[in-house]
């Protein structure tokens, strides 16, 4: 494999877990606010994160290359309210975007053509988790702090997390 591309992957690996660990820190958190459905909501989405990791890995080692498994920094865990929550995930996930394009960079560059369409899966995820951090944190503005209207939104969160499906880690599988 490609020692740029290579490297590019195992910087991916890395943010894959760090997003892991950040919704599982955000899920910990509405989990002791008494927010459920947003708790589910969380730990659905940090499993998601986890087979994002493991997916990279599987295509790293299965290409001859070898998948690194570094620490991570400790997540944030304590927010000011859902809409900080909700607004540090969107940040997050635009980051992880830069991170997706870089790849994408990277593998035109060393003409990794190979790795640049399994690439593309990752490209459409997060096209629609930025999509869906964005519409969640407008109801969270619309709502603005009815307590009424944090109920039912916590209850969508919960029904989203049980209606969303898991992902397959095979690299050639979505
Ligand atoms: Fe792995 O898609 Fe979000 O971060």
């Amino acid at each position: 494999m490609n020692k740029r591309v290579e490297k590019a992957l195992n910087d991916q690996i890395s943010k894959e877990a760090m997003s892991s660990q950040y919704y599982l820190s955000m899920a910990s958190w509405a989990e002791c606010n008494g927010l459920s459905g947003t708790a589910k909501f969380m730990y659905t989405h940090s499993d998601e994160e986890r087979f994002h990791m493991l997916k990279l890995i599987k295509f790293v080692n299965e290409r001859g290359g070898k998948a690194i498994i570094e620490s991570l920094e400790k997540p944030p865990v304590s927010f000011k309210n859902l809409e900080s929550v909700f607004a540090e995930l969107l940040a997050h996930e635009i980051r992880v975007t830069d991170s997706i394009n870089n790849l994408v960079d990277v593998c035109l560059q060393e003409k990794d053509y190979t790795t640049h369409n399994f690439i593309q899966w990752y490209v459409s995820e997060q096209l629609e988790e930025e999509a869906l951090a964005r519409t969640v944190l407008d109801k969270i503005k619309l709502i603005d702090g009815d307590s009424g209207g944090l109920y039912m939104f916590d209850k969508d969160l919960e029904n989203a997390a049980i209606a969303s499906n898991g992902v397959s880690i095979e690299p050639n599988q979505n």
